[in-house]
């Protein structure tokens, strides 16, 4: 068995390596030459817990190898980006010209999967007629389906092989196919339906996600407005054995939760109504931080602020989507001069809003008038107040996370601020 997986990003190039690891003869495809070569001498270009080493061996062993061009194969696996374009519409660009170039080599009795997240009608309306133009019947000639990864950037390697799958095929013997694939290496349930379904299953596990986000950051303004600490709220809430809120925050970053919701408002604008204001809530949080930044500082002449985390998560270093970026592109443009620190993000000689990211927390705050904290970063919890106290100019700490320790804040000196208080 021969699988060609297009798209050696953050999902297909550990996806190649589960399918080389069990066995099969893996070939991955992308367009960058730089990623080509590096696989092929066993390395990566990405950060992934596992996955450098993991790559290595699989490579070593011989199963797994990249080119630019495809090949010819037994089951081609589609993992390429679908983005968002400035006006929320989806870029389906990279899937189509993936499909074309699938659809080069397509013989009898391929099996063709999708993974990357796409909007709804995807595989029967824009990869099909591809497909099919080669004189090949999908169904009688070729199996074709969905079967998006889920796994969460951080945990992807584990992910992977134990979360359950859902399989969308377009008839039941393409679900059938994908499922017996995919069974090389998942553990988890591989559940079977069609291909539409599948679509909507992966834009909706994102989309609760992202309208639950939506409900606690409400809540934040409303407990801000209602002088209520919404953290304390949340807490004793979720006591209820029924009810599970999710946590407030200065936005929701990254490429999926703060993007596939568009999907669904692009397909259906007049329904998706409560996603479409989700999206708007968690959108508005940077700004409210902002405003919030800008009332403690109020009076103050030529603020500088500090930032603490710009990555879209805690622990990792992808700053995709995030809504720290934003933040402080907004406090920028308020005049105000902006510091970053990131301990994961700093050395790869990237900037926000200007600003070189350090990563020694007491070197960005010194002499500033607000320490945000903004993401909630292990290295963030021991903050040295004392320290931290000694280099700033003004003692005031902006906690967006309910993350740092209060007391500890206090007993230095400083002013304690909290998003959604
Ligand atoms: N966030 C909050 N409050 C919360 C939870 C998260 O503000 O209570 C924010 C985070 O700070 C972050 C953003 O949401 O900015 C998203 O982070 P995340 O860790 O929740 O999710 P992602 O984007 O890293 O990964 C998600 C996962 N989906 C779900 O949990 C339903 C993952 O399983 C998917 O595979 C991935 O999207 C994807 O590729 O679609």
């Amino acid at each position: 068995m021969k699988v060609c997986v297009i798209g050696l990003g953050y999902i297909g190039l550990p996806t190649s390596a589960m399918f080389a690891n069990a066995g099969l003869e893996v070939v991955g495809v992308d367009k960058k030459q730089a990623i080509v070569d590096a696989l092929n001498r066993g390395e990566i270009l990405i950060e992934e817990k596992g996955l450098a080493e993991f790559i290595k061996n699989v490579v070593a062993s011989g199963h797994l190898r990249a080119t630019t061009q495809i090949e010819p194969a037994d089951a081609f696996i589609i993992a390429v980006p679908t983005p968002i374009m400035p006006d929320k519409s989806s870029d389906m660009r990279f899937v189509k010209s993936a499909t074309e170039d699938v659809a080069t080599v397509l013989k009898k009795g391929d099996l063709v999967v999708l993974e990357s997240t796409s909007p709804v009608g995807t595989v029967d309306s824009l990869m099909l007629p591809i497909l099919e133009a080669t004189g090949l019947k999908a169904g009688r000639d070729f199996g074709l389906g969905h079967s998006p990864e889920r796994v969460i950037p951080g945990n992807i390697l584990y992910e992977l092989v134990n979360n359950h799958r859902v399989a969308g095929g377009i008839d039941e013997e393409s679900a059938d196919r994908i499922v017996a694939l995919y069974k090389s290496f998942v553990k988890g349930e591989i559940y079977k339906t069609n291909a539409r379904t599948a679509e909507l299953c992966k834009l909706s596990e994102n989309t609760f996600r992202d309208v639950n986000i939506a409900f606690a950051n409400e809540l934040a303004k409303i407990c801000e407005a209602e002088d209520i600490n919404v953290w304390e709220l949340i807490e004793i809430c979720n006591k209820h054995p029924r009810v599970n809120i999710h946590q407030p925050g200065p936005g929701v970053g990254g490429h999926c939760i703060a993007v596939d919701p568009w999907f669904i408002v692009e397909k259906e604008p007049s329904l998706a109504t409560l996603i479409r204001d989700s999206r708007n809530t968690n959108d508005s949080m940077p700004a409210h931080t902002a405003s919030r930044a800008a009332k403690i500082l109020e009076g103050v002449a030529s603020p500088k602020v500090c930032i603490l985390g710009v990555t879209y998560k805690p622990d990792v270093d992808d700053m995709r989507e995030s809504p720290i970026i934003t933040l402080a592109e907004i406090l920028k443009g308020k005049g105000m001069d902006v510091a970053i620190c990131d301990p994961h993000a700093a050395g790869k000689g990237r900037s926000v809003a200007g600003a070189a990211i350090v990563s020694d927390p007491l070197e960005a705050a010194a002499g500033s008038d607000l320490v945000i904290l903004g993401v909630n970063h292990k290295q963030f919890k021991t903050l040295d107040f004392e320290a931290l106290a000694k280099t700033v100019r003004t003692k005031n700490f902006f906690d967006t996370r309910n993350f740092a320790d209060a007391q500890a804040a206090q007993a230095a000196g400083f002013a304690y601020y909290l998003l959604g208080r």
